[in-house]
Formats: C-alpha cells, sequence, structure tokens
C-alpha cells in the first residue's frame, strides 16, 4: 500500500498518525507531476487532494475513509472503541473537526500575508474558528485524550489541525489555547504520544522549509 502524502498537510497528517499507531507498512510517496492539481495526479486521484491511499490498487481518497479503512483492516491496536457509543463519540469529534473547526481555520492559509489579506475575511474566518474551539472545549474530555483514556481517530483529527492554529494563530491576533484549559491540558498530554510527535515534527519541518522559501 501506499499514501499519497504532503508532510504540511493537517489532513494527510491525521492518516499518518494513524499508519504511526498501527505501524503499518505502508510508503508515503509525493504527488506526482507538478503537484495536487497535475494531470497526473488528476489520474490517480480526480479529487486532487492528499492524503489519498492506494489499498492495492483500490484507491481512496478522503482522510476520515482512509482512517476507518485502516482501522477495519487493521484493527489492532485499536483505535475506536468497541462499544457502538463509545465509536459514536470519536466519531462525533472526528466529523465536528472535519465539517466545522478546520474550514475556518483552512480559509485562513491564504490570508497570511497581512500587506495582502482581506481583513473582512480574516475577522469573519477568526471569529467563526474561536467560535468553533469554545464548542470543542465543551466537547473535549477533561484529562487524557480526546474522548477519554485511550488514543483514538478523534485525537488523530485534532492533532494536526491544532498545530496550526497553535502555530499560526498568533499572526491572526488569537491564542487559541487561551480559555480552553481542557483543550490546553489534551494539547500538552496528546504531544507525548510518539505517533503525535513524529507526525507534528514532520509538519513542524515542512511549514519552516516553506516559511524559508524551501518548498
Ligand atoms: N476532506 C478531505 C480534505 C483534504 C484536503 O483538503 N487536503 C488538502 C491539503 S491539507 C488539499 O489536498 N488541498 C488541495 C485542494 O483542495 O485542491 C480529507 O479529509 O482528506
Amino acid at each position: 500500500m501506499k499514501l499519497y502524502n504532503v508532510n504540511l498537510s493537517n489532513f494527510a497528517t491525521k492518516s499518518r498518525l494513524v499508519i504511526y499507531e498501527k505501524g503499518l507498512n505502508i510508503e508515503m510517496v509525493p504527488i506526482p507531476g507538478a503537484g495536487l492539481s497535475s494531470p497526473e495526479y488528476a489520474q490517480i486521484n480526480p479529487l486532487g487532494k492528499t492524503p489519498a491511499l492506494d489499498a492495492d490498487g483500490l484507491l481512496i481518497p478522503e482522510s476520515e475513509v482512509i482512517n476507518e479503512y485502516l482501522e477495519d483492516k487493521y484493527p489492532t491496536p485499536p483505535l475506536l472503541p468497541k462499544s457502538p457509543e463509545g465509536r459514536a463519540k470519536v466519531r462525533i469529534v472526528t466529523r465536528f473537526h472535519d465539517l466545522y473547526l478546520e474550514p475556518p481555520l483552512r480559509a485562513l492559509f491564504g490570508q497570511m500575508n497581512p500587506k495582502t489579506r482581506d481583513e473582512k475575511v480574516v475577522g469573519e474566518k477568526v471569529t467563526d474558528f474561536k467560535r468553533r474551539l469554545d464548542q470543542l472545549e465543551k466537547m473535549i474530555a477533561d484529562g487524557g485524550f480526546a474522548t477519554g483514556s485511550d488514543f483514538t481517530l478523534a485525537d488523530c483529527a485534532l492533532a494536526p489541525t491544532m498545530f496550526f492554529a497553535t502555530n499560526l494563530g498568533p499572526a491572526f491576533g488569537f491564542k487559541a489555547l487561551e480559555g480552553h484549559p481542557k483543550l490546553a491540558a489534551w494539547w500538552t498530554h496528546v504531544q507525548t504520544r510518539p505517533s503525535v510527535k513524529k507526525g507534528l515534527a514532520e509538519m513542524a519541518e515542512a511549514l519552516a522549509a516553506m516559511q524559508r522559501g524551501g518548498r
């Protein structure tokens, strides 16, 4: 199997964390051609996004589908609880992440330069993102990992996005953890996990390279 991967991508990191947690022998391959919108990559993944998993001939796009597939295929160690209720709790967080938390932050990526940014867009997206952080603060477990004492797919979804939130927030005048004590405690705890350490270190290296103009 191989994962079409970009180290800086929070969604690709979301799937890399699952691969690292499970110790899977999945090859990380770069996006072919000139990048995500290249015709070469469109032949492989018409959605033109990363990640995409080539599961021995079956092309699986979408990080959440990839993660659930890997969980089904390689259930040990488990990243979903056994009970339907426990599984629902994890999926509430992963869906919240994909549909509501991440999009306003993503909308800020193109607004990094204070000289060219659209202040109206920045204001709206920062307000929306902070509201989502408030909602996450209510949702996240108190102590331990995102949904309790076990590390799950919920942590894999949240950690890469919170890497961006904590690193890029100050450029937009906010601190993601401020006023969010449960989230702050989770953030400290989740970064002790070896898979998370590795995935976030890869993101940090890629971010530094991009900021140096080295990519
Ligand atoms: N819903 C997708 C989102 C993936 C996504 O947006 N990936 C970004 C990189 S973080 C990307 O490929 N962007 C290129 C594009 O949208 O054209 C998933 O969960 O995999």
